[in-house]
């Protein structure tokens, strides 16, 4: 089955599921707590408000399950991207030393950090799965900066809500809400299995949120932006081609 009719009998089987009852609760539910996903207006409608809404009630706090060392799987699955192009080459034959992550948007303190900065930082390391919504799964050791210590070294302004991030491949980006942006599992990261992060992975800097689908967990990341509002990114869904734009679900909870 290809992803495109999958997701349609996904997407239909929800909201069906969702029923009126279960979009009174949504509606309720999302009220309550502000939690509206930025796509929630037609595209995916009320199922995927309830099912956003819900996780985000129970879960707000919740931690990605972590595993021992000796779960790690031996031989994790790289999903192929496509070609790099030249100015990739040209960053990974100087072995990433120009490679920056810029942050900038609604922050106090623009910044842009070399990956030899950003292992500098506070580091965390955590054993957790990462899963393709196609089906396969891995577990691996991820080594990086807790997102939201650099939240707090540039300064985010009080009205934000929304990190975006950015790859070198231009269509590939997403974002995410504070309360994922600001949850200790989300890393920007660098390592893997106690080395450097393979190019395949995503190395040299690869977006890993924990709590969420393999596609949120964007690789070759070169920038980060806080916003309040989605709306001028791509076409206003909150993702490039991977996720929303794609038909993929913005908030991918597993
Ligand atoms: N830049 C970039 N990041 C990406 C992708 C991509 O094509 N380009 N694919 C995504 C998808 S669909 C998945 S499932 C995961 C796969 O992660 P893996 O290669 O570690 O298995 O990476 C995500 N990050
Ligand atoms: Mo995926």
């Amino acid at each position: 089955m290809n992803k495109l009719s999958r997701r349609q009998i996904i997407t239909t089987g929800l909201v069906a599921t969702a029923g009126v009852s279960g979009l009174a609760v949504a509606a309720k539910l999302a009220g309550r707590y502000g939690l509206i996903p930025p796509d929630s207006r037609g595209i995916y409608g009320p199922g995927e408000t309830l099912t956003y809404a819900a996780q985000r009630v129970f879960t707000r706090h919740t931690l990605a399950r972590e595993f021992s060392k000796s779960q790690i799987s031996k031989d994790p699955y790289a999903y192929p991207v496509d070609p790099l192009g030249e100015e990739f080459q040209r960053f990974q034959n100087a072995g990433f030393a120009d490679w920056r992550l810029v942050v900038d948007g609604m922050i106090a303190r623009p910044a842009s950090f070399s990956v030899a900065q950003l292992k500098s930082f506070p580091a965390r390391t955590q054993i957790t799965m990462i899963g393709c919504e196609e089906g396969w799964t891995y577990i691996a050791e991820w080594t990086g900066v807790p997102l939201s210590h650099i939240l707090e070294l540039v300064g985010t302004l009080p009205q934000a809500r929304y990190v975006v991030y950015h790859s070198i491949e231009p269509t590939s980006w997403d974002s995410i809400d504070m309360a994922e942006a600001l949850h200790p599992q989300t890393l920007v990261t660098y390592g893997m299995n106690g080395g450097e992060l393979p190019v395949p992975f995503g190395g040299p800097l690869r977006m890993r949120v924990a709590r969420q689908l393999g596609y949120k967990n964007v690789k070759y990341i070169n920038r980060l932006t806080v916003t309040d509002n989605l709306k001028h990114f791509g076409k206003g869904l909150g993702s490039g081609a991977l996720g929303a734009e794609d038909g993929y679900a913005w908030y991918a909870g597993i």
